[in-house]
């Protein structure tokens, strides 16, 4: 639904703040700041206005003063934006004298990119890739999102897009004209299957999930190993309880962390031994059930009694022992108490993370999108084995508008309310 209000916020950060961005966007954006701003400058030239009250002509402000005519700005209406200094009081007045307009309103959180998205500036790939990029707390997920948010995504949906609708159209006309030979000819069938396999192949990309999550790096091994002491150590705080009595971590523990710009859950757990009351079962099992789950488990304990895992890190904890001189085969010597190896410990840990990872900067899907690419391509190929043109051209309409929900076109209300609640205020 577009509305035709006029939408205001405070787009820059909580004052105080150096400077305060207000932005104003909407068919009144010029005219209600040309009221507190005077004449307002060509468009993209920022120049020095003082900003007045509209009713007594008091001065409020020195401000530069930005304007864009829509469709070129970033919501794709007029928009107007005042850096004001950034103090409370002047962010605060300033913001009361525009709200004190008739047909201004305060925006809601994320409406300036919601209305980004429903004038075509952004499709809904972008708009995720945006909201992603704000609450990216990483290095690699500020580079993933920002392969999404600047259209990276887009682009090759568009290209999908277009193949497709070539073979719908064909499809289509085949019925009109009662052509089946055109439709179900070996060339045709073969580019539906061909668009069919280039699905595939990005539904089997790492996706981004793991990325905003964290990985799972879980530290196990038999009681005393010194893995509350590792996970301490590599946390920079104490996080564990750590005594020399067998059995001292019982719940898992896990600590947010990121290791070479990466985000993981590294996880402390019980030491695995048959238990010696009710609570250590339990953080046994519990332990047991995180190695399942585990993207990488980390193992102090004897190489021979370490689980099966497709990601595993065998580490010679407490290497500083005497006695523990010998490193076996394949493990990585570490000391929690002198640090030395951790170096080493997180260099390999970095290097398996990034085999489940989205490379950087790749495109990684969300869920949302490879369930509807999965979709698409599961017509297609359905497409591609129909025998009646019919089914075929039916298949191809299911794609395309797999497609649609996927740039959000179409049928995606929930989907949008739910991101858009995610942007705060002023975005
Ligand atoms: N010398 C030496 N002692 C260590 C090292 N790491 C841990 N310790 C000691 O080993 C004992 C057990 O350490 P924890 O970190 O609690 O071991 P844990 O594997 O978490 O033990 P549970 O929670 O009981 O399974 C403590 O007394 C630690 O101080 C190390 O690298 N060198
Ligand atoms: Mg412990």
């Amino acid at each position: 639904m577009r509305t035709l209000d006029t939408i205001f916020a405070l787009s820059s950060g909580r004052p105080p703040a150096a400077v305060g961005l207000i932005r104003i966007s909407g068919p009144q954006a010029h005219a209600a700041a040309s009221r507190i701003a005077g004449d307002l400058p060509v468009p993209r030239v920022a120049s020095v206005r003082e900003l007045r009250d509209p009713a007594t002509d008091e001065l409020l402000d020195q401000a530069l003063v930005l304007r864009f005519n829509g469709p070129a700005s970033a919501t794709g209406e007029d928009v107007v934006e005042f850096h004001c200094h950034g103090g409370r009081a002047v962010v605060e007045v300033v913001l009361s004298r525009l709200a004190a307009i008739d047909g201004l309103r305060q925006a809601r959180p994320g409406e300036f990119t919601r209305r980004a998205f429903e004038s075509g500036r952004i499709d809904l790939s972008e708009a995720e890739g945006l909201a992603d990029l704000l609450e990216a707390e990483t290095e690699s997920q500020r580079k993933a999102a920002l392969a999404i948010a600047e259209g990276g995504l887009r682009r090759q949906i568009e290209q999908w897009q277009a193949r497709l609708l070539e073979l719908s159209a064909i499809a289509e006309l085949a019925i009109d004209y009662d052509d089946v030979d055109e439709a179900l000819d070996p060339e045709f069938i073969a580019s539906c299957d061909a668009l069919a396999s280039d699905l595939e192949q990005w539904l089997c990309r790492p996706r981004v999930e793991p990325l905003k999550d964290g990985l799972l790096i879980v530290v196990a091994g038999p009681p005393n190993a010194g893995k509350s002491s590792l996970v301490n150590l590599v946390a920079g705080e104490e996080r564990s309880i750590v005594t020399d009595v067998p059995g001292t971590t019982r719940d898992h523990i896990e600590v947010p962390l990121s290791i070479a710009g990466i985000p993981v859950r590294l996880t402390d757990t019980a030491g695995l031994r048959a238990a010696e009351d009710e609570p250590e079962a339990i953080g046994v099992e519990r332990a047991r059930s995180l190695l399942k789950i585990a993207d990488i488990v980390v193992w102090l304990g004897a190489a021979t009694e370490a689980p099966v895992h497709p990601r595993l890190v065998l580490v010679h904890a407490k290497a500083d022992l005497a006695g523990r001189e010998e490193v076996p085969a394949g493990m990585i010597p570490v000391s929690a108490l002198t640090g030395a190896g951790v170096a080493a410990l997180l260099e390999r840990l970095a290097e398996l993370a990034g085999t489940i990872l989205p490379g950087e900067g790749a495109i990684a899907l969300n869920r949302r999108q490879a369930d509807l690419i999965g979709a698409a391509q599961r017509s297609l190929r359905a497409a591609a084995c129909a025998t009646e043109l019919s089914i075929l051209a039916e298949e191809l309409r299911h794609a395309r508008s797999a497609f649609d929900r996927l740039t959000g076109r179409a049928g995606v209300e929930n989907v949008l309310d739910a991101l858009f609640a995610r942007f705060c205020l002023g975005k």
